[in-house]
């Protein structure tokens, strides 16, 4: 049996998404850091594991995949978890809102991309974070709505756009970005946050 390795980043949300993802799978794994501050993805060894240079980076099943959207669809086929409904319509709405955060928002706030646009520099580096992750947000919770009072984005159990959203909000707070009025979208962090699986997934100090 293949042990199942996650090269990982504590804070960084691409890596959450699959901690939680490998959690609620009931998967077992081994966590091995690189330290993003020290730039440890840049070094050879780890550009070995991932020509682009990012975490995650997840050996399971005898394979090595990057792209967390990808590792996330390999555990939701292969283990069979729902993280999308089957129904084609509901499907559709339910990827629309996680990529508005993984395909749309997350990557304008990566480390590099902020850091290239600010210099680094702060405090313009905070808002950058800010001017994206707020309206950001704004948009997810209008894409939800129609969900009403369900525990979770989509409904009653969690799909890939929790698994998008609990990451992205603990980059809210990291950067101060008060989502307090967006009620809907406090609601499911409620309810993600009483599951054992987005617990034990959250960011180490
Ligand atoms: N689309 C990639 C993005 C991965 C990504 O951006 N990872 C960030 C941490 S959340 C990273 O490694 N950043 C390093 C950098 O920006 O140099 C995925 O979903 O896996």
């Amino acid at each position: 049996m293949n042990e199942t390795v996650l090269w990982d980043y504590p804070k960084s949300s691409a890596s959450y998404r699959v901690r939680i993802a490998l959690n609620l799978a009931g998967i077992a794994y081994r966590i091995e850091t690189v330290n993003l501050l020290e730039k440890a993805h840049r070094s050879a060894e780890h550009l070995a594991r991932n020509p682009q240079g990012f975490v995650p980076v997840l050996d399971i099943d005898g394979h090595r995949f990057t792209q967390s959207l990808a590792i996330l669809d390999y555990l939701d086929t292969s283990r069979k978890l729902n993280f999308l409904p089957n129904d084609p319509v509901a499907r559709a709405h339910v990827q629309a809102a996680a990529h508005a955060i993984a395909v749309d928002l997350h990557p304008v706030c990566n480390l590099s991309v902020a850091g290239h646009a600010t210099g680094g520099q702060e405090p313009a580096r905070t808002e950058w974070m800010r001017h994206f992750i707020r309206p950001g947000l704004q948009a997810f919770e209008a894409l939800i709505t129609s969900y009403d009072q369900a525990p979770f984005a989509c409904g009653n159990a969690p799909t890939l756009a929790d698994i998008c959203l609990i990451p992205q909000l603990y980059n809210a707070n990291r950067w101060g970005v008060d989502y307090s009025d967006l009620s809907r979208i406090n609601h499911v962090e409620k309810s993600c946050a009483a599951l054992d699986a987005f617990k034990t997934a959250y960011p180490a100090d």
